[in-house]
């Protein structure tokens, strides 16, 4: 692929011990493209995580739409999205989703791992709220396979507004439980969607072909066990297949809304 001859210094990714307020306006702003957090949580949780993911039931993510098939565990909003709307049935998938965990015996949902993740970053960090129903946070996915490239924004996606606040901007976030020891890395790329790559659409998919991103400057992600990842959904991005083992990781989406809070949704 060609590689850009000048560079953009703002397209890095930082490194820090945790989320700070100034990781999350610096992504906001366009000012660093990604954060990482390595050991964000610890491997022993991380193991017991996976262990226990052992007894409960994964389901996929629609494989009309998602394929190579990604399985996951907890709802996905672009499963139920009907339009520009959010489908009922989400609601029942996000209830069976926590009551599913619950059986676990694990200390943490999902949510909690989300949430802790942005409390010292951010003064009012929560579920974000849809006709005053708090969303489900925290999708559990086992991406083994790779992704389609696609960027994910929720304004777009969701043209009925999908949280009661007006969400001005959107992260991506994720914790690796389980890393592949070899591919599984995610690309970002420093480009956004434009009309017409809808030319390069993959039929039926919720990608674009790889070429979309052409001549884009890039930053991988190999990532390591524990580590979170923090960045802007909206440059186009992919996780490439793991060879072998496993990739599984716990992630939501994270909103700024215009009332100035961070709103979580999976
Ligand atoms: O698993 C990853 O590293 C990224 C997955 C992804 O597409 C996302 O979180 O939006
Ligand atoms: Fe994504």
């Amino acid at each position: 692929m060609r590689q850009p001859s000048r560079t953009d210094p703002l397209f890095v990714a930082v490194e820090s011990a945790a989320i700070t307020r100034a990781h999350v306006a610096g992504l906001v702003a366009g000012r660093i493209a990604a954060v990482r957090v390595p050991g964000l949580l610890p491997a022993a949780r991380c193991h017991a995580i996976t262990a226990a993911l052992a007894d409960a039931e994964m389901d996929r993510y629609d494989e009309s739409r998602v394929f190579p098939v990604v399985a996951k565990f907890g709802p996905a909003i672009n499963d139920h999205r009907d339009g520009g709307d959010l489908r009922d049935d989400y609601w029942e998938a996000a209830r069976a989703a926590e009551k599913g965990w619950s059986t676990l015996g694990l200390p943490d949902a999902p949510r909690e791992l989300c949430l802790a993740a942005f409390r010292a970053a951010w003064p009012d960090v929560a579920p974000g709220r849809r006709h005053r129903r708090e969303m489900h946070v925290g999708i559990v996915r086992e991406i083994n396979a790779g992704l389609q490239v696609h960027f994910d924004d929720a304004v777009r996606e969701y043209a009925g507004r999908l949280l009661d606040a007006e969400v001005v901007a959107q992260l991506a976030f994720n914790i690796y439980v389980r890393v592949p020891p070899v591919g599984g890395e995610t690309v970002l790329w420093r480009r956004r969607w434009q009309p017409d790559d809808e030319d390069l659409r993959i039929p039926g998919g919720y990608g674009y072909h790889e070429s979309v991103a052409d001549g884009a400057q890039s930053l991988t992600l190999r990532p390591a066990l524990g580590e979170g990842f923090l960045f802007d959904p909206r440059h186009y991005h992919t996780v490439r297949p793991a060879t072998d083992g496993r990739r599984i990781s716990i992630g939501c989406f994270v909103g700024l809304t215009d009332d100035g809070r961070l709103a979580l949704w999976s």
